[in-house]
């Protein structure tokens, strides 16, 4: 029987195979991360490896896609479903880019400690907005509609196979390579053609209205792969000629511990596609939709260690608009979070502003005083270690920021239009599934580690 963080891990890998084949610059940027991660082992050691095993990191992905309804993400929810993946986190793009990007969208991911330990693929899950009227009209909507409530992107065979494996939370040999099989197809480039007139309808108003709505089927936009170095990374890739995105998004670089997520990104390739024009021809054209992408992590942050970074964005923000001439916005960035941001990560855990589980050293020297009852003395007396929790989610707006870069035109939005309201509210009961809010996630752990710490140390009231 092959359990479902095997199902997960074979998908992950599967998924990364299919792609390096169709998007040959994705299979150089695996390498090089590979590369990297190697140099940074061997010059820093175990240090390397406080955000993660190495075999763990050096597997690790994360997949992006896209679909056109709730039914789709439904059905999307199920497939990954049988993966150990549950919703995780609402983020409105519409909101965080300027140009057309008329998507919500939420993270599949697996949410226990250990199943992230094992392999923690996640795919980022974007679904279009059509009752948004400041991209679509109604007419525009109508048609995009019944196009979409047209369409089939998962077969009733990979389905049931899907349900299987979720409510079994395991399959056969046999079903595990079929279940593979009807899922990697899924996420292929079709050969379809596409029908031009359509998509350029669509292209119009959004790029990424036409990547989703101008075709019968869905494929991987990009892939992930996690590397230690970022800056290295980005610097060996341009040195090999591949047309980066302009910035690394997200934290600086900077001497603190990493937080969040740093992300960038080569440019979307221009792919060749079969296009049917309104005569009915079939001719060869060219999309540019898929890129690859790479990411490096780092401490997941509490709600206040977050408000304190979107704080920082927005003064950093407020200054570049103010004089954008004299300002160099990374050494900005860097000056400001060195006042103000947590230099190290006992500062972060004492100022409360990132997530860590605490452990009992067990080799301290027991003077036979008391422990104290504090998360926070018992640390700063080497009764506790505390390890960093790393940050398993997305940024919105680097999500914005990589959607918009790869796009070929702004596209168009009336903003004098309100926009459809869409939350985590809405898109749980979409997807019939409970969109799970990624704090909460981060505090449980960061809670069961301490209720257990204080057990060990006998501490039968618990800490504060
Ligand atoms: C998703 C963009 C967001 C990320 O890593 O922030 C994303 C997409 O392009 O469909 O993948
Ligand atoms: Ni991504």
């Amino acid at each position: 029987m092959i359990s479902q963080w095997q199902l997960r891990a074979a998908f992950a890998a599967r998924l990364s195979d299919m792609y390096g084949r169709e998007v040959p610059t994705y299979t150089t940027l695996v390498d090089v991360s590979r590369e990297v991660n190697e140099d940074v082992l061997h010059s820093q050691g175990a240090d390397a490896e406080r955000l993660g095993s190495i075999s763990r990191v050096t597997a690790e992905r994360h997949g992006a896609i896209r679909v056109g309804t709730p039914q789709e993400m439904r059905q999307v929810a199920r497939v990954f479903g049988a993966l150990g993946m549950r919703p995780v986190g609402f983020y409105d793009l519409r909101e965080a880019a300027a140009s057309a990007v008329p998507v919500v969208s939420t993270a599949f991911r697996p949410i226990d400690g250990d199943e992230l330990a094992r392999n923690p693929f996640r795919v980022f899950t974007s679904m279009l907005t059509p009752a948004d009227p400041r991209f679509f009209d109604e007419d525009l909507r109508a048609r995009l509609e019944i196009f979409l409530a047209g369409r089939r992107l998962f077969s009733p065979e990979l389905l049931a196979l899907a349900d299987r494996a979720e409510s079994e939370e395991e399959l056969p040999e046999e079903e595990t390579e079929r279940f593979l099989q009807l899922a990697v197809q899924t996420f292929e480039l079709s050969t379809d053609p596409v029908d031009k007139a359509w998509y350029e309808t669509l292209e119009r108003v959004s790029a990424v209205a036409a990547d989703i709505g101008g075709v019968r089927s869905t494929h991987i936009n990009h892939l992930t792969p996690r590397v230690l170095d970022i800056d290295e990374l980005y610097r060996r890739m341009t040195e090999r000629g591949i047309e980066m995105i302009d910035t690394i998004q997200g934290p600086p670089r900077w001497s603190g511990p990493d937080v969040l997520l740093r992300q960038t990104s080569f440019r979307a390739l221009a792919e060749s596609r079969a296009l049917r024009t309104p005569d009915g021809d079939v001719i060869s054209g060219a999309l540019r939709v898929r890129f690859g992408e790479v990411e490096a992590r780092g401490i997941a942050l509490t709600r206040e260690g977050r408000a304190l970074y979107d704080h920082l964005l927005t003064l950093v923000d407020r200054h570049t608009a103010a004089e954008p001439d004299d300002v160099d916005r990374g050494e900005l960035v860097r000056a400001l979070w060195a006042k103000r941001f947590a230099a190290t990560e006992r500062d972060l855990a004492a100022r409360e502003l990132g997530f860590f589980t605490y452990h009992v050293v067990s080799d301290r020297t027991r003077d036979g005083s008391r422990p104290p009852t504090n998360v926070a003395e018992l640390t700063a007396q080497g009764w506790l270690r505390a390890e960093p929790i790393v940050y398993e989610d997305f940024l919105p707006r680097s999500a914005a920021g990589i959607f918009q870069s790869n796009l070929t035109g702004e596209g168009s939005r009336d903003n004098e239009q309100a926009g459809a309201a869409y939350d985590s509210d809405w898109l749980s009961a979409a997807i019939g599934r409970p969109v799970l809010d990624p704090f909460t996630l981060y505090e449980q752990q960061q809670n069961q580690s301490i209720a257990e710490a204080a057990g060990e140390l006998g501490l039968a009231d618990g800490l504060d």
